[in-house]
């Protein structure tokens, strides 16, 4: 049994710590606390189990040990990680192909409620694939990306089209590897073929396919659904929001979205207006509809729409021990189970509405877009009518403002105007070292480790550092809750060469990117980082790092992955799937050396596992200086630049004029 952690250990959130003790006061059990009565399996942890065949389980934990069919430690491990990966890449992509057939029934009017919002993105994407659309309306645009979208999921043989947008030298290098993904589902049907009994068993041979797999997800099904999302529901720019588990309303329905599509939650937000539901819930005595979000759903219409997020994948219990929630609504991926069994101590219903997913003994009301809106009335008229259930409420007093919406779009709009739009002001303060380099910190939270410390922890020094932060996913909300997604109050973290630029542009120094998916953007940022010159010709030579400390899911792994294939340093914190024990083993460390080494030889990014945040804060300063030194541009130096900002403007404006020339460009005037 784990150490049974205190609230403040379990979490930093002082609202989730607040509704951790109202769980033990009413003897609720919670991801947390099953977090401590549990210790995880160390074999299976280590990726030492395979369970492939029925002649298995076989756990190997000797040196040179073999199953039973005579498999190796590296082939389990390599077969474990693949499968993991296959499984992300196919949770997301299944997300894309939903979105594009969203974007099919809109386009041919059989979405009801639905729209093309951006018409302009429409254009931009429609473009890269050279689908014509001058003389054309929106929809029969929209009609064409869609065929070409749907199209890139069955496909068997030929190139999936959303890697045209990675830099021409990363396209070759995939090429040369032989990991150019071919279809979506193939890649992801391929890699469970591979991995079945008698198959594949080269680990090397195995983790080329884990590669071409990821990138199907990276620059395939995901940029699908990002690319889709912001067609049909705009392209996000920055909005106000709020964060954390105080936006819940004692005099209000409230109402959570959970999981990760936007289809419903969008239309949830449109009806949760409607006069008809405001009076529907004024008569049931409520003063409305308050609508929040939970993980990534909650990032999606957070960024779009400015709805507040109640909290991030670890509240999803907590905001339920308030007592405040009449529904919570919940589509795919990342729901726990515990929810039911949870809403059962309180008056909480918990919706499922995926034709893909349900939940014992929760309430099903399938969700079909072309009967969007009676369906979201059905569903926020159930919530409605349980307001009367409510009892005993506890809502913590506790929430931050933020500003999301940072989509790649936008920053280029916001470095250079619509008349000058792009990232040379980045890259140029990339290369004087006023910013030290990127950090993208994204991904899950995990009960084993504290909740949002990792996350936040990493962010704050990394700013110190100057280094620019960007988020999604969990992190983006375990951020937002403490405050530095929003200009000012981020900025007391920053150091000077940021500062300043943050302050020139009017950017806050975190930039909340979107949801899980949305990893996309940061590729095509990244992307675009290459192409608009002085900073290499290729993703692998940006001073730039993937973090995901907390990471859970396997669709983690999955995005871990397609960032080694396009360049990137990626480190994972917690415990590594494919650790083995190298102290007892000296085979068991082939994989880790595969998927480090191994993997930085063939696509100059890595993955690496390193649960200490000060480590892994080392770490990341290291690539970038080493990346900097490579590109042979500025070494950094906190120094440089000394106060910066609005303070150092005052000062030198204080100076006579010589002085003020001396101090800025070392000459005497
Ligand atoms: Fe054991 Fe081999 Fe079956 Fe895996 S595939 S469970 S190692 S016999
Ligand atoms: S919701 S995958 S816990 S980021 Fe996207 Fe959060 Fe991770 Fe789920």
């Amino acid at each position: 049994m784990a150490k049974k952690r205190t609230p403040q250990e379990q979490s930093i959130d002082p609202a989730a710590q607040q509704m951790l003790i109202r769980a033990e006061e009413l003897g609720i059990g919670t991801a947390f606390s099953r977090a401590d009565s549990m210790s995880p399996c160390n074999i299976g942890s280590a990726g030492m189990c395979c369970k492939i065949c029925s002649m298995g389980p076989c756990r190997l934990t000797k040196d040179g040990q073999v199953g039973i069919c005579g498999a190796t430690i590296d082939t389990i491990q390599a077969r474990n990680l693949i499968r993991a990966i296959a499984a992300g890449a196919a949770a997301h992509s299944d997300h894309g192909r939903d979105m594009a057939f969203l974007l099919k029934s809109t386009a041919n009017k059989e979405a009801e409620g639905y729209e093309i919002r951006d018409v302009a993105k429409l254009h931009r994407v429609a473009s890269y694939y050279d689908i014509p659309v001058n003389g054309r309306t929106a929809e029969e645009v929209a009609d064409e990306l869609a065929d070409l979208y749907i199209g890139q999921f069955g496909q068997q043989k030929g190139t999936v089209a959303p890697v045209i947008r990675a830099p021409e030298k990363r396209q070759k290098i995939w090429e040369e590897h032989g990991v150019t993904p071919r279809g979506i589902d193939r890649e992801v049907v391929e890699a469970f073929h591979r991995t079945h009994i008698g198959d594949d068993q080269d680990a090397e041979h195995i983790l080329l396919h884990a590669i071409r797999t990821a990138i199907s997800d990276g620059w395939g099904g995901s940029m699908i659904a990002t690319d889709a999302s912001d067609i049909l529901f705009g392209t996000p720019a920055p909005v106000f929001g709020k964060a954390n588990l105080g936006v819940l309303k004692e005099n209000m329905v409230n109402v959570i979205v959970h999981g990760h599509e936007p289809s419903l939650s969008e239309m949830i937000v449109a009806v949760s207006q409607m006069p008809e539901i405001v009076e529907y819930a004024k008569a049931a005595g409520a003063d409305g509809v308050n609508l929040t979000g939970i993980c990534c759903t909650a990032n999606e219409i957070l960024m779009r729409q400015g709805i507040p997020a109640a909290g991030n994948f670890l509240d999803q219990e907590l905001a339920i021990i308030t007592g405040a929630v009449e529904a919570m609504i919940v589509d795919v991926q990342c729901i726990m189970q515990a929810l039911v069994a949870l809403s059962e101590n309180f008056h909480t219903k918990i919706i499922t509405t995926s034709p893909k997913v349900k939940l014992k003994g929760a309430h099903h009301i399938e969700f079909h877009e072309d009967r969007a809106i009676p369906i979201a009335k059905e569903i926020l008229k159930n919530a409605i009518d349980n307001f009367k259930n409510r009892k005993e409420i506890e809502i913590p007093d506790r929430t931050e403002s933020l500003v999301p919406g940072f989509s790649h779009e936008y920053i280029n709009y916001m470095l250079g105007g619509s008349y000058r739009a792009s990232f040379r002001p980045l890259n140029d303060a990339i290369i004087s070292g006023r910013i030290r380099g990127i950090a993208a910190v994204v991904g899950c939270n995990n009960a084993r480790t504290q909740h949002d410390h990792i996350h936040t922890y990493v962010t704050k020094e990394l700013l110190k550092q100057d280094v620019m932060v960007v988020h999604t996913g969990c992190g983006a909300i375990a951020s937002s809750k403490l405050g530095l997604l929003l200009g000012d109050a981020g900025l007391s973290e920053v150091g000077p060469g940021l500062k300043e630029i943050c302050e020139t542009i009017g950017i806050p120094p975190v930039l909340h990117m979107g949801s899980c998916v949305d990893n996309t953007r940061i590729l095509t940022v990244l992307t675009q980082i290459v192409e608009d010159g002085g900073l290499g010709d290729d993703i692998d030579q940006v001073p730039a790092v993937g973090l995901a400390p907390e990471w859970m899911s396997e669709k983690a792994l999955s995005i871990g992955a397609y960032c080694v294939a396009s360049g990137a340093y990626v480190i994972f914190g917690g415990s590594s799937p494919v650790s083995g024990m190298p102290d007892k083993m000296s085979d068991s460390d082939i994989v880790t050396d595969l998927i480090g080494r191994g993997w930085e030889e063939k696509y100059g990014g890595k993955l690496e596992f390193i649960p200490d945040p000060d480590e892994m804060i080392k770490a990341t300063l290291e690539h970038i200086d080493k990346k900097r030194a490579a590109l042979g541009i500025a070494e950094y130096d906190p120094n440089r630049f000394g106060k910066s900002g609005d303070k150092r403007i005052l000062e030198l404006e204080a100076l006579p004029v010589e002085e003020r020339l001396e101090a800025l460009y070392g000459v005497e005037g």
